[in-house]
């Protein structure tokens, strides 16, 4: 290998696998005013469709733990960085302190990779959120660092009634030779939101839980920015259909579905 190869590859993440537990399925954790959270970054492994990925997770899971909250509540979090950089959690939409919401450099230092960092959050507002990083976003997200917070409103019948609710998260992930394609350490690599995929995830699996579960309502959103038909795209995956999507950069809302 020639010089430059090397230091090419000295510059990716890992994507080694060996050592690492298996990823957790999804679940809902309930939180009421008062509580408190641990939530650890940290790498898994994951196989889809027969490839063994190295991804990174919150408490084990891909989507992390959706976070179940009442409105007008108050947790304690605190951020354990066990993943492959620095890291904050942003805590998308939420009306909460400044200080809290994860923007680094800015209202608070980076968690270094073995740090914590503790911080309150207050859910002010009903309605459907999520958090993430706000590092290295394209690689983050991609690798599986986001969860959905669900806060329930103070007023019963502030939502339609509904026979069930489900929760998906809809992501796009590009695997190429068995691995997710290497992330440069040194800089994001395509956009800052992530990149086009050619794996279609939907709460980190390919296969929808949707068509295993009648759903009158749910909720979802895109991680990455996406219109349909766009030239800009190179995946030829058509794009599922959805009764609620909205591009990353905006909160998810709920509707009925048709
Ligand atoms: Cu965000």
């Amino acid at each position: 290998m020639n010089q430059a190869k090397a230091d090419a590859s000295d510059d990716l993440f890992t994507t080694e696998t060996a050592g690492l537990p298996e990823v957790l399925g999804p679940g809902v954790t309930r939180l009421h005013d008062g509580d408190r959270l641990d939530l650890r970054i940290g790498p898994v492994r994951k196989n889809i469709d027969g490839a063994e990925l190295r991804m990174l997770a919150y408490n084990g899971s891909i989507p992390g733990p959706t976070l179940q909250v009442d409105q007008g509540s108050e947790i304690t979090v605190q951020v354990r960085n066990d993943g492959d950089v620095e890291a904050t959690v942003h805590w998308h939409g939420l009306r909460l302190e400044n200080q809290y919401d994860g923007v680094p450099d800015e209202t608070q230092v980076p968690i270094p990779i073995g740090g914590t960092y503790t911080c309150k959050v207050r859910f002010p507002d009903a309605g459907f959120y999520w958090y993430h990083p706000h590092i290295r976003e394209d690689f983050g997200l991609e690798m599986g660092l986001y969860g959905t917070i669900v806060v329930e409103p103070a007023d019963p019948g502030y939502w339609p009634a509904v026979d069930r609710e489900l929760t998906l998260t809809v992501d796009d992930l590009l695997v190429e030779d068995g691995h997710i394609a290497p992330f440069s350490r040194s800089g994001p690599t395509f956009v800052a939101m992530g990149r086009y995929g050619n794996v279609m995830l939907i709460n980190g699996e390919t296969r929808s839980p949707a068509r295993r579960q009648r759903a009158r309502s749910c909720a979802c959103m895109w991680l990455t920015p996406r219109t349909r038909g766009s030239s800009t795209s190179p995946s030829a995956a058509p794009a599922p259909s959805w009764s609620a999507a909205t591009a990353a950069g905006t909160s998810a809302r709920r509707s009925p579905a048709r």
